[in-house]
């Protein structure tokens, strides 16, 4: 059970908190530009929370929107809003104008700070909806008037604005792989959660911990696991503006991070050029986004003897629920309920499922979906239980593994097929770099199930290498899950979160 005060900010929590645990000079925040203690994070965000009270006017519970790539300087907007009483609503850079106009809109954004380099199209959209008199300040390019110029010269001190420990303070959207965008609302006291069960439990960071990963602080993923649980903590986060795998294996060898957060496909992307780097330093490694075929897990154990912490989350629960670390591994399942939620694997009509048998992930604890304004609440809140969406078998011992989003089952001649079982098959090839499994139609058997496969570099596809993979997969699993399709792609369809979007490669047919 987590108890909270019932007055708090996480701001203050996760900073001054922080500090009067561990001191104010240790390293926080290590940037491409800039590099702060914890002591000089806290005065910039004191200094930012000052511009927005005072010369903006930003008042408790007004929605602030934040773009721009990770960097101290996003940090320090999310976390002085936070001090203000505000609503956090970040985006990644890489919106286009209608979908920036859509959260604008849904989330009622009165303010907005934003990295100079994405000012112009963000100022666009707001010169198309003046009546919402959203007031903007850019930071990153030291213009007079930038975010940073007026910050300079405020008080060094802000005294954080208690709220109710359940007000909201951020407002995460997601379109999940396909429909129309959904803003999650989370609390004050959901911050602190999230840090003190996946992260305090499963994860155990410690203060001297280096963090890095790929996921922008727009994806909860990646707010948790690069802001969130380092300060938490005492650690520090190496915040990279653009973490392809290059950077990323740059960023372990030269600066000994410690922590790794990145998704699956990342971590087959890392192995593939990991010759001639030294990750020695690496202690933890977690995956989440997307399932971790066991592949993949025992690769990484290989090459750099850590074992991955596979995790599923979603950003209507903000981060990780389900989860293992440590000898408590089973590489292929995503582990158990994180200490602090509770799990059940549900049929159609909401009642459990026998071990052993598929079924609706349900789960419930201190973090729970809450959507703004949207109908869709009723059907992923029931009972008290959130239905995430995805479907899971949970064995003997209590260990659940992942079989499909629930909406991506393949029923072919009345067989239910994971695309999960059959990819994981395929990865197992030497010559398989990426691959997603679909159901398509087929008149006589209902679905068939295609393979779309991206190969290893010199390796090309033909008939022949089709045939192949096909006798791959019948050798690994029940011949009636083969792939009686399969088509070579250049790259999979993905989210700019990197979310495969398998209903582009249905559509494709
Ligand atoms: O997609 C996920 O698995 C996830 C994991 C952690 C936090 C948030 C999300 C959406």
């Amino acid at each position: 059970e987590l108890h909270y005060p019932d007055l708090l900010n996480c701001a203050e929590e996760l900073l001054d908190r922080t500090i009067a645990r561990f001191g104010s000079e240790r390293r926080c925040l290590v940037g491409q530009r800039e590099s702060w203690t914890y002591g000089q994070l806290r005065r910039h965000v004191d200094q930012i929370a000052h511009v927005l009270a005072d010369d903006l006017g930003v008042r408790p519970g007004n929605r602030v929107l934040l773009r721009g790539p990770n960097s101290p300087w996003l940090a320090a907007c999310w976390l002085a809003v936070q001090k203000v009483g505000g609503v956090v609503v970040t985006v990644l850079p890489a919106l286009r104008s209608g979908e920036l106009a859509a959260i604008l809109r849904s989330a009622a954004i009165g303010y907005a700070l934003c990295d100079h380099r994405y000012l112009d199209d963000l100022t666009a959209v707001l010169d198309g909806a003046p009546e919402m008199g959203t007031r903007v300040l850019s930071y990153g390019g030291g213009e007079e008037d930038s975010l940073e110029a007026r910050a300079a010269s405020r008080p060094a001190e802000f005294s954080a604005v208690r709220v109710a420990a359940d007000d909201a303070c951020m407002i995460a959207y997601t379109s999940g792989t396909t429909g129309a965008p959904k803003g999650c609302v989370h609390f004050h006291r959901d911050v602190l959660a999230i840090a003190d069960t996946f992260s305090a439990r499963v994860l155990r960071p410690l203060p001297d911990d280096l963090f890095v990963g790929s996921p922008p602080f727009a994806f909860t993923f990646g707010l948790g696991g690069l802001l969130i649980f380092p300060l938490r903590a005492g650690a520090a986060s190496l915040l990279l503006e653009r973490a392809g795998p290059d950077e990323l294996l740059d960023a372990v060898t030269n600066h000994r991070a410690s922590v790794v957060f990145t998704a699956p496909t990342a971590y087959r992307a890392l192995l593939a050029r990991i010759d001639g780097h030294d990750l020695s330093s690496l202690r933890r490694c977690v995956s989440a986004g997307e399932h971790l075929p066991a592949a993949t897990w025992q690769a990484w154990h290989e090459a750099t003897g850590v074992r991955i912490i596979d995790g599923i989350g979603a950003t209507e629960m903000l981060h990780i629920f389900v989860s293992a670390a440590d000898d408590d591994i089973r590489p292929g399942a995503t582990g158990h309920a994180v200490p602090g939620f509770r799990v059940a694997i549900l049929d159609d009509a909401g009642r459990p499922v026998p071990d052993g048998e598929a079924g609706s992930l349900a789960v419930r604890g201190p973090v729970g979906c809450r959507y703004l304004a949207d109908e869709r609440q009723r059907r992923y809140v029931r009972h008290g239980w959130n239905l995430t969406g995805d479907t899971y078998v949970r064995d003997a011992d209590g260990y659940l593994w992942y079989q499909a989003r629930s909406d991506d089952m393949i029923i072919s001649a009345g067989y239910n097929i994971a695309p999960a079982e059959v990819e994981e098959a395929l990865l197992a090839s030497p010559e398989v770099a990426e691959t997603a499994v679909v159901g398509v139609p087929d008149a006589e058997r209902g679905e068939i199930v295609k393979a779309f496969v991206v190969l290893r570099e010199g390796a090309t596809g033909s008939p022949e290498r089709a045939e192949g993979l096909k006798e791959h997969v019948k050798s690994h699993i029940a011949p009636y899950k083969t792939p009686r399709a399969v088509e070579f792609l250049a790259a999979l369809p993905r989210t700019a979160t990197g979310k495969l979007q398998r209903f582009k490669l249905r559509e494709s047919n």
